[in-house]
């Protein structure tokens, strides 16, 4: 017997089983459905058709260079305001040391993302890929957000073309998926209106994707946005998806309230963090990776995850700083070991992969 329960769900389950997309009112019903099993059962016969039993996993380490931040989203713990107590711009010989402090792991990639520090010059951001490739010629930079790249344009005072070429002389290989939060004017305006709006992100993604840079995508849920708000995101995602190709993950945020503005939100639920990986499988046919973030899922829903929809679990994250101030003990890394262990462990096959999902040989 099929395990769907909610039979409005049964034209959406023909749909997936043909290959044909989801449409807006899909979307709506796969949130508004009380069927989440169903749901998961859907997404993880898209999940299984794309890469069967596969579940990546990276080396990676994380480095935030400042906190110091000029765009105060009402979501964020993290950033800090310039002359504050706990401020901190990491200097070059401070950057090198971090990246030294791990040259004893087969790091493959570092994913590089800070605040928006309103008074570093262009020169920074140049040094800061030059001082990592220095270090570690060999793992692929994934650095800046599409807000960071609007900021580093300002200060370049150069077209964006010409700032992308720069950044990739210096070592950028690729951009990581956060700072578009949700797609959503609503939003926008309410939680984080002095950031790039949803027109402008997606037209930074086009020109880094038109320039040859692949990205990750994020969504930030579990806080003030409304289902149909989550369904426009992932839709126009994948229109442009359609249209350039570039985007290589999709990657649902579970909110952490803890020392926000947005405090009183109840964290997400377990329910929800499924839910959102499997709408983001089912909804975003043309992208290729669904990623739980340990980090921010946790490792026992991420194990969960693996049979919603998600193929992917980032990796074994040195160092995570965005969220570590909303939170209480989460842990900050994972050994090799303790990785495949948890893929393993939830009945799927671990793949060792870099930031391209070139296969990484045993
Ligand atoms: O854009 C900020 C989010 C993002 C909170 O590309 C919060 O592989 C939860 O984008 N609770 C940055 N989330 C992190 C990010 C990311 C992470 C892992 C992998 C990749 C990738 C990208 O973190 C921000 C924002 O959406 N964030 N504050 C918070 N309190």
């Amino acid at each position: 017997m099929l395990p769907i329960r909610d039979e409005r769900l049964l034209p959406l389950h023909e749909k997936v089983i043909d290959g044909r997309r989801l449409s807006w009112d899909d979307g709506i019903l796969l949130y508004e459905t009380d069927d989440l099993n169903g749901v998961g059962h859907m997404a993880n016969l898209v999940r299984e058709r794309k890469h069967g039993g596969r579940t990546y996993w990276v080396r990676n380490q994380h480095l935030n260079y400042t906190n110091v931040c000029n765009k105060l989203c009402r979501f964020c713990a993290f950033y800090a305001k310039k002359d504050g107590p706990t401020a901190y711009t990491l200097s070059m010989p401070e950057v090198e040391e971090r990246i030294r402090a791990h040259l004893d792991i087969p790091i493959t990639e570092i994913h590089i993302v800070g605040g928006i520090h309103p008074r570093l010059p262009y020169s920074y951001y140049l040094d800061l890929l030059q001082t990592v490739r220095g270090v570690r010629p060999d793992a692929h930079i994934k650095a800046f957000t599409m807000i960071e790249l609007q900021q580093i344009q300002l200060v370049a005072d150069k077209s964006m073309d010409e700032v992308l070429a720069d950044l990739r002389d210096a070592g950028l290989g690729s951009l990581p998926g956060g700072g578009v939060e949700v797609l959503s004017d609503r939003l926008h305006t309410e939680l984080f209106d002095r950031k790039l709006d949803g027109d402008e992100w997606l037209e930074t993604a086009r020109t880094a994707h038109n320039a040859g840079f692949r990205s990750n995508v994020t969504m930030l849920y579990g806080h003030v946005e409304r289902p149909e708000e989550r369904v426009e995101h992932m839709v126009r995602i994948r229109e442009l998806q359609d249209e350039t190709g570039g985007f290589l993950t999709f990657i649902p945020l579970s909110f952490h309230p803890e020392n926000t503005d947005l405090r009183h939100c109840p964290p997400p639920t377990g329910q929800d963090d499924l839910r959102n990986i499997a709408v983001g499988r089912l909804m975003l046919d043309n992208v290729d990776h669904i990623k739980s973030f340990w980090i921010m899922n946790t490792a026992p829903i991420t194990q969960v995850a693996l049979w919603y929809g998600a193929d992917d679990t980032d990796g074994t994250i040195q160092e995570y700083e965005v969220t570590r101030d909303a939170e209480t003990d989460t842990r900050q890394a994972l050994t090799r070991a303790q990785l495949v262990e948890m893929i393993s462990d939830a009945g799927r096959e671990p793949v060792e992969r870099d930031t391209l999902y070139n296969v990484i040989a045993a």
